[in-house]
């Protein structure tokens, strides 16, 4: 049987109070209730604090390009249609430089599961504005306020008929 101590907790380098400590243990139990084994499961991701979660999985992983996770997971389900495969990361990675790649992959829906924590920031870059930033929001980079209104991904989502 499948326990949580299967899916240990690893040293992070994520600051005290961080979004993505509730996020992995959430992940840990969904993996535990489901009886998947840490074997039996991949994670992937791409670059950002968010991209780093993997890192701190007992389980396969694939840490690839910044924006780019959805390609090797979708060759790895194609491999091996048994894997659990899950992809995580920041709304950077999935909405940014990853969004044509996440249009494609829901048109495609290989059966993957994909994970995108969104702090409506460029974390890891140190705070510029991402495709989910708040309209006016001041940044170091966006010193007059973000200029654009924010990307709506559940909305495309839906739009795309997502499962
Ligand atoms: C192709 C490419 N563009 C830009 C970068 C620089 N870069 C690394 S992480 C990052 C932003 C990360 O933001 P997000 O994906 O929201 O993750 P967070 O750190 O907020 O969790 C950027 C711009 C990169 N590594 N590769
Ligand atoms: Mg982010």
């Amino acid at each position: 049987m499948v326990t949580m101590e299967d899916y240990p907790d690893i040293e992070t380098e994520w600051c005290p109070g961080c979004g993505n400590f509730g996020i992995i243990k959430a992940i840990r139990k969904a993996l535990v209730n489901m009886g998947k084994a840490p074997h039996e499961v991949l994670m992937v991701s791409g670059i950002g604090q968010a991209g780093k979660l993997p890192h701190y999985m007992k389980c396969n992983t694939f840490n690839g390009l910044h924006g780019r996770t959805l390609p090797p997971a979708t060759g790895a389900k194609i491999a091996n249609h048994e894997l659990t495969v899950l992809t995580v990361g920041g709304d950077g990675d999935a909405y940014g430089e990853g969004g044509n790649h996440l249009i494609h992959a829901i048109r495609r829906n290989p059966n993957i599961t994909a994970i995108v924590n969104d702090n409506q920031i460029y974390g890891l870059t140190k705070g510029q504005a991402s495709p989910t930033s708040e309209l006016g929001m001041k940044t170091k980079v966006q010193t007059h306020g973000v200029v654009n209104t924010p990307l709506n991904p559940l909305a495309l989502a839906i739009s795309l008929d997502c499962s």
